[in-house]
């Protein structure tokens, strides 16, 4: 996989140390606020407004796919528009080629996403990742990293939609964060850790590290509908986007296959209930999830076939209405 070095496009950038997958941290973690102030890091001047900030997205990515989740749940379509990249990530790394699934770049009018990272800093040095919030008025990278977006889609433009849900309520917060703190470096990195490990023991460490978390979860989902409790929270919409490329992915190309996702009664009904949560199913594009592993991971998959299989339905019913929903 390829990166930039001051500025300079390196077609095989490194990513393991020792066997293991390391991710490197993002750097732009800029924050929209309300009235521009800073937030947590990075610096101010990025107020919310409506038609000033952009997302740059690929539907394969599941970081990515969170913040296109957050933009269809607090209902931003209007107010912050959208790019796709093409499913394929070859020497070039992401690109807008539109007959590959990408809409095109509307904004910046780019072949490259590595064109946007270098708008932003002709000498950035580091990997050219989806997400990305782009502010069309400065010209420049708000943030590249979904936890922080996602946090900003649910809270900072209120004044541009009418929808009021919060997925990080103050009274659930510290609950949130446990889970979280469970499922990132376990399940949502963890299939990662495990399908790019180049040895035999990161390989089988990240593989035990990763059933033992969905045996938590799994345990934790006979008590209540969701992960936090009884209310929808981020910290499932984050789950979300692993748990949905599991079987189709996940559990054969990286090699993950102690279990699929449809074994684990509890984990296979509350995947169905989030998909057929409104507005869900049109952010899940299996088309170009499968393409993109498959496809584009050729260390992984040398031939790049692409499986057919397997038969997947997730708006079937699912038996989550027995607990009480509460918001
Ligand atoms: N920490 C980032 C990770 C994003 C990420 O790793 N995206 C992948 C796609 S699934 C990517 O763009 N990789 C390109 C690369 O690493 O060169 C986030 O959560 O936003």
């Amino acid at each position: 996989m390829g990166l930039l070095v001051d500025g300079i496009w390196q077609e095989d950038g490194v990513r393991t140390k020792d066997g293991h997958f390391i991710r490197p941290t993002t750097r732009f973690r800029n924050w929209v606020t309300p009235d521009g102030a800073a937030g947590p890091s990075g610096e101010g001047g990025f107020a919310a407004q409506a038609g000033r900030y952009h997302l740059y997205v690929s539907l394969s990515c599941p970081w990515a796919h969170r913040t296109v989740i957050f933009r269809k749940l607090k209902k931003l379509e209007k107010a912050i528009s959208m790019s796709i990249v093409s499913w394929h990530m070859g020497k070039q790394g992401w690109t807008f080629d539109t007959e590959h699934g990408s809409t095109g770049d509307q904004v910046n009018g780019k072949s490259k996403l590595a064109e946007i990272y270098l708008m932003a800093d002709p000498h950035y040095s580091g990997r050219v990742s989806v997400p990305v919030l782009w502010d069309k008025q400065r010209k420049t990278m708000v943030n590249n990293e979904s936890p922080e977006i996602i946090r900003m889609l649910n809270s900072a433009f209120g004044a541009f939609t009418d929808e009021r849900s919060d997925y990080y309520p103050a009274a659930l917060r510290a609950e949130i964060d446990r889970v979280n703190d469970l499922v990132y470096p376990n399940i949502n990195n963890g299939v990662y850790r495990a399908g790019f490990a180049t040895s035999q023991q990161a390989y089988e460490t990240a593989f035990r590290a990763l059933f033992d978390a969905l045996d938590e979860i799994e345990q934790r989902l006979s008590e209540h509908r969701y992960v936090a409790g009884n209310t929808i929270t981020e910290a499932d919409w984050r789950l979300f986007c692993t748990l949905v490329r599991f079987d189709a992915v996940y559990y054969s190309h990286f090699k993950c296959n102690w279990r699929l996702i449809g074994e684990y009664p509890n984990l296979s009904n509350y995947l169905r209930d989030l998909y057929q949560v409104p507005g869900i199913a049109e952010t899940v594009s299996l088309d170009h999830i499968k393409r993109h592993y498959y496809g584009s991971q050729r260390q992984v998959n040398p031939t790049g076939i692409v499986p057919v299989g397997p038969q997947l339905d997730f708006a079937a019913p699912h038996n989550r209405e027995r607990f009480t929903k509460t918001r």
